[in-house]
């Protein structure tokens, strides 16, 4: 394929309910959508970078300039395009990883596009649906957040995720067990609101027969996560800390995790996505989807991904309902607690022309 010009769109997605989280709260998503345009298809990629860099160093406008001051102008200049050239080809630039996986499922989705294939044909997934999560923002009160959980079981979600932060933690998860029982798959996510000297207040979650602990510490601290995986009973999941297949392999060498979230976003795309989830799965180490608030573009990948062997604990691909009043593609809808694996060619899905313009904020087109 030849590259004819990438766009850069902003859309700011309203939430239907405020998302806090240990890092802050929020009540809209804004979106940087890459738009890749070749001699043969066009495709779409979704950056997850969040509008502030407080879940992880990138940032919207952060990634929209290295991607118009580095990555687009590398890509141009590389000669021939294929989806598994791009992060070769970026590897010079370093970092930006959020921006770099938005470019390449853009590519990606062209090309797949051009060839009639699908996500999930090209990545390797096995199963036609994958089982869904939800992650539950930290609330205001034990009533709200039981109410919450109790909407989400009722609308057949399969796991729940609570997010936790010093002060939210315990109490929470002794109500919803007490009220949902024992035999709801329940987990919890810190987004490294602790310190290796909370390993005892920790332990206290161990009595709840919890799947895992998400990211308990900072996204530095692998070694501070081995030491706290001694400590405690409850598994340890890294998110923030794995951000390739090489630290993958290094934490799990570690002790580290026990499981791994896998976010193509984070990680620097679909394809190193895939190696964290062959090293896992060759170490024995159980992966599941995150997310990232994705819009239907995003999120047709995830769940694409998600079908894969190892990805053996349900994710957090909920359905488009979860976070949109109106998703800018066709809604992802949860059925019987699955969502089901797009089967068309690349994504699978398109932003709806309407919907995309009423959502737009900005938009910038290089031409190559
Ligand atoms: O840590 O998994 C996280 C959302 C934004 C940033 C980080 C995280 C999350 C979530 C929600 O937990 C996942 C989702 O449903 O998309
Ligand atoms: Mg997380």
């Amino acid at each position: 394929m030849k590259l004819t010009g990438v766009e850069l769109r902003h859309i700011a997605m309203p939430l239907v309910a405020p998302f806090r989280t240990s890092f802050g709260s929020q009540t809209t998503r804004d979106v940087l959508l890459v738009r890749v345009v070749t001699d043969e298809a066009e495709g779409w990629g979704e950056c997850v970078a969040m509008t502030e860099p407080l879940y992880s160093s990138e940032y919207v406008e952060g990634a929209a300039d290295v991607l118009r001051r580095f990555l687009v102008p590398a890509l141009a200049a590389a000669g021939p395009l294929e989806a598994q050239l791009v992060a070769p080809v970026l590897e010079p630039i370093r970092g930006h990883r959020m921006a770099k996986a938005a470019l390449e499922a853009a590519v990606l989705d062209a090309e797949l596009r051009a060839t009639g294939r699908s996500f999930a044909r090209e990545l390797g997934a096995v199963h036609e649906r994958v089982p869904c999560g939800v992650s539950v923002g930290i609330m205001d009160s034990i009533p709200a957040l039981l109410d919450a959980v109790g909407g989400y079981l009722d609308e057949g979600y399969l796991r729940i995720k609570l997010k936790i932060e010093p002060g939210w933690d315990i109490e929470p998860v002794r109500a919803v067990r007490e009220r949902f029982g024992d035999d709801v798959l329940l987990q919890v996510d810190a987004n490294t609101a602790y310190t290796i000297a909370d390993a005892r207040h920790l332990a206290q979650l161990d009595a709840f027969g919890l799947l895992l602990i998400e990211q308990p510490l900072d996204e530095e601290d692998v070694l501070g996560h081995a030491d706290l995986a001694k400590l405690i009973n409850t598994p340890v999941c890294l998110d923030e800390s794995i951000t390739s297949a090489r630290s993958a392999a290094a934490a799990i060498r570690m002790g580290a995790c026990d499981v791994v979230n896998i976010k193509p976003g984070r990680v620097g795309g679909y394809l190193e996505a895939r190696r964290i989830h062959d090293v896992c799965v060759a170490h024995g180490i159980p992966v599941w989807c995150g997310g990232m608030l994705e819009t239907g573009i995003g999120r047709a990948g995830n769940v694409a991904l998600a079908a894969l062997p190892g990805f053996t604990l349900p994710g957090d691909t909920s359905g488009s309902s979860r976070y949109y009043r109106t998703d800018i593609t066709e809604p992802f809808v949860l059925e019987d607690g699955h969502l089901a694996v797009p089967t068309g060619a690349g994504l699978g899905v398109v932003p709806v022309a309407e919907r995309l313009e009423e959502v737009t904020t900005g938009m910038e087109w290089l031409a190559v």
